[in-house]
């Protein structure tokens, strides 16, 4: 019998050594998570409603595990082996996300759990954006890019073989997946001496900062870890207390009774001396910290109307102007669970109480009576995801207040998947089903 350790556990192990290892490179990072948890504790203790939820619904013990992280992939086929080494954590891509109509010439997918189990125990997700050389509009500059791209190996030789190891066995022991997570880390880790020099760097920066930031490294260094904050509003407003700079707007959507989708806010990115080929030394910023906090899930029209209002509400000059003028915009979306369940705006997990466990549903009893008498409880669907709006104004703020219009290519989803070398899954339909499933062991097999 093989004894193996789940893609659970070592998922876990792994952004752990990921977040011990940020920790050290960018101590500010500490500094947030710090912030971050006590933040954390005291919504909490102020309101014992919201902890009672979140134990119920099982959300309460992933909150301190949980964390987001971003990378940025030079070649198709550094994307592929990603895609395997991710496998080994039961982490699939997940979404499809075109940057390049924000002026960022990448297009990327979100690497994380699926499963309800999965994500009970570590959601922890991994945004990837792989570089468009073909954006790049100097055909030379874009030929070098390629060549230096195709001489580097950003796996160790070790982890290929443990990762080939899992395929062979479909697993690993302890032993070896505390080895593949020591050699994965090595993937992500950041080096101060660029592959290039500096004359190349700063043509290939002169493109866009972006492309330098993936091409003239060895490896593809994590380039920031977001803790899961129950209050952002209020870690935005604590930040510079804790001598950390944020940018300006949070992103997202406003402050509601209900959360939905996802905000954001982050620190600029810390300006890093690197060396260079011959000798040479100069800056480079890439790397920061951000925050977010996760509401509900929200349903293709749930999503097509906050797109929509996003969109009408524009950008505001500073933070509170900004949250004003969407608190005022988003009056028009239902902001009770009710209605949110009712107009199928978001998605929901359903389970019986106590007292459905003792008079369960009948056949002909409506889902709607039964969450009246309290025999089903209907929970939100945490957004698992990223907001390409939200994710551009992120990338934006990190590439300096230098405006980088590029030309904008198409999406190109197949031409992503065939560089993955897998289909991404469509995150609308893994919830759609995770919501059937729950309701299915309430007994509505076909609702
Ligand atoms: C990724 C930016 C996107 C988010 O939270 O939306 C992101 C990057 O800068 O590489 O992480
Ligand atoms: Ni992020």
């Amino acid at each position: 019998m093989n004894d193996f350790l789940s893609a659970d556990a070592i998922r876990t192990r792994f952004s752990q050594a990921m977040s011990a290892m940020y920790q050290q490179e960018v101590p500010q990072y500490g500094t947030l998570m710090t912030l971050v948890q006590q933040v954390n504790a005291r919504c909490l203790t102020d309101s014992p409603t919201l902890k009672a939820r979140l134990s119920a619904a099982d959300e309460l013990e992933r909150l301190n595990l949980e964390r987001h992280g971003a990378i940025r992939v030079g070649t198709a086929q550094e994307l592929a082996t990603l895609r395997q080494m991710f496998a080994v954590m039961g982490m699939e891509p997940v979404g499809y996300y075109d940057l390049s109509q924000a002026g960022v010439p990448v297009h990327s997918t979100a690497f994380r759990p699926v499963s309800d189990e999965a994500l009970r125990r570590n959601p922890f997700r991994i945004f990837t954006s792989l570089l468009r050389l073909e954006l790049i509009d100097d055909l030379e500059l874009r030929q070098k890019a390629a060549a230096i791209l195709a001489q580097r190996d950003i796996f160790t030789p070790r982890c290929r073989a443990l990762i080939a190891q899992h395929q062979q066995q479909g697993g690993l022991g302890e032993a070896d997946a505390d080895a593949f997570v020591t050699e994965a880390l090595e993937t992500f880790r950041w080096h101060a001496l660029s592959t290039v020099d500096r004359a190349t760097y700063q043509a290939l920066s002169q493109q866009h900062r972006l492309v330098a930031d993936v091409v003239c490294f060895p490896g593809c260094h994590i380039n920031h870890l977001t803790p899961r904050t129950l209050d952002i509003d209020r870690v935005q407003a604590l930040m510079p207390e804790y001598g950390i700079d944020p940018k300006t707007l949070i992103e997202g959507p406003p402050r509601r009774n209900v959360p939905i989708l996802l905000r954001q806010t982050s620190f600029k990115a810390l300006e890093e001396v690197v060396g260079f080929q011959q000798g040479d030394s100069g800056t480079h910023t890439a790397r920061f910290g951000e925050i977010e906090q996760r509401g509900a899930a929200l349903t293709p029209k749930g999503r097509a109307l906050y797109d929509r209002l996003l969109a009408e509400a524009g950008t505001g000059a500073d933070n509170q102007q900004h949250q004003q003028r969407l608190a005022d915009v988003f009056r028009a979306f239902p902001d009770d669970e009710r209605s949110l369940r009712e107009q199928e705006l978001a998605w929901f997990h359903y389970r019986l109480s106590e007292q459905g466990e003792a008079q369960p549903p009948q056949a002909g009893e409506s889902l709607a009576m039964l969450i009246e008498q309290g025999r089903i409880i209907a929970d939100p669907l945490v957004y698992e995801d990223f907001l390409p709006v939200s994710a551009a104004g992120i990338f934006q703020s990190n590439l300096g207040d230098r405006a980088q219009g590029r030309s904008a290519g198409h999406a190109s989803r197949a031409d992503f998947e065939r560089a993955l070398g897998a289909p991404v899954h469509d995150e609308m339909q893994l919830y759609q089903a995770r919501q059937q499933q729950s309701l299915a062991r309430c007994g509505f097999a076909d609702a």
